[in-house]
């Protein structure tokens, strides 16, 4: 069958969820998008369009970048279309109706302009209810000191999806260290190439994986420290 012959809203779950991933390879918008609105209306929770047709989709595509099979402005398109997926999930993620939780301030750090992830971690910890204060790409210790101090966060989020920007985020809690703030706030961190050790390392209360992890963890160290206060500590 030619391409221009595919029916998407014809082909089982399986075939479209496949199709989702050769198109978000080929960086096909609005064929993303289509595929996104054909699993909800069949009933998909808006998390498993994300993990399993997106998320999946763009980890394919990051085998082939690190092989030297793709090049940037093809994942740039990859990441255009996943964007156009994550654009129309967005509002069913964080519209759950969960009671407040707290704060986050996230963003990624200088020198780094990934933000796919990171995106997905301030929806994923919305829809759980958090509020969430996206400082965006590239950010330098001064923007995020400046940020938390203004908002007050609970949670700082910091991702990095580079080795060669991961180390910055041991500057951004240093800072914080020496500017007496560090114990006043949570600091998650996150990003494909960090792991636990790196975490500790680096000074963060808590890795995250992903970013349901992130939710988990946000809401496990908040409740810790709120029974830490109730009991004067
Ligand atoms: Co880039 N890139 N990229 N890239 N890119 C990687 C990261 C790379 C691993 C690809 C590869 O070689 N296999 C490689 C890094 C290698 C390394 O450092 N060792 C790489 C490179 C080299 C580069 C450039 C240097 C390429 C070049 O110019 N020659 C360049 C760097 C630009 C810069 O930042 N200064 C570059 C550029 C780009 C694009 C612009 C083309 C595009 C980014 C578009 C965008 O983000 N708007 C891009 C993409 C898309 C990727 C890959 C293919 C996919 C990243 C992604 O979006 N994944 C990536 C390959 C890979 O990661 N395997 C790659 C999907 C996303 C859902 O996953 O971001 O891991 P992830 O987020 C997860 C978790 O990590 C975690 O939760 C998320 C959701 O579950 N998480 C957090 C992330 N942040 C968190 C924060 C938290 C908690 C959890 O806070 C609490």
């Amino acid at each position: 069958m030619a391409d221009d012959e595919i029916i998407l809203s014809e082909m089982s779950d399986d075939e479209l969820v496949q199709q989702m991933h050769d198109d978000l390879y080929d960086g096909l918008k609005e064929e993303i998008e289509e595929g996104t609105n054909i699993l909800l209306e069949r009933g998909w929770t808006p998390y498993d369009v994300l993990t399993k047709a997106l998320v999946e989709g763009m980890r394919i595509v990051g085998e082939d970048f690190r092989d030297g099979i793709l090049f940037v402005p093809e994942v740039l398109m990859s990441a255009n279309a996943m964007k156009a997926g994550m654009f129309i999930l967005r509002p069913l993620l964080i519209a759950t109706g969960a009671p407040k939780l707290g704060k986050m301030v996230i963003g990624t750090v200088k020198g780094d302009i990934h933000d796919i992830g990171k995106n997905l971690v301030g929806m994923m910890m919305e829809g759980a209810g958090f509020d969430v204060i996206d400082l965006g790409i590239n950010n330098p210790v001064e923007k995020y000191i400046e940020a938390i101090e203004r908002e007050q966060p609970d949670i700082l989020g910091m991702s990095a999806l580079l080795t060669t920007t991961m180390p910055y985020m041991k500057v951004v809690i240093d800072t914080m260290t020496e500017k007496g703030i560090r114990d006043d706030f949570i600091v998650l961190v996150g990003g494909a190439p960090l792991n636990e050790e790196f975490g500790k390392a680096v000074g963060a209360d808590a890795y995250c994986r992903d970013a349901a992890v992130a939710v988990e963890t946000a809401k496990e160290l908040i409740k810790r420290r709120h029974n830490r206060l109730a009991a004067g500590g």
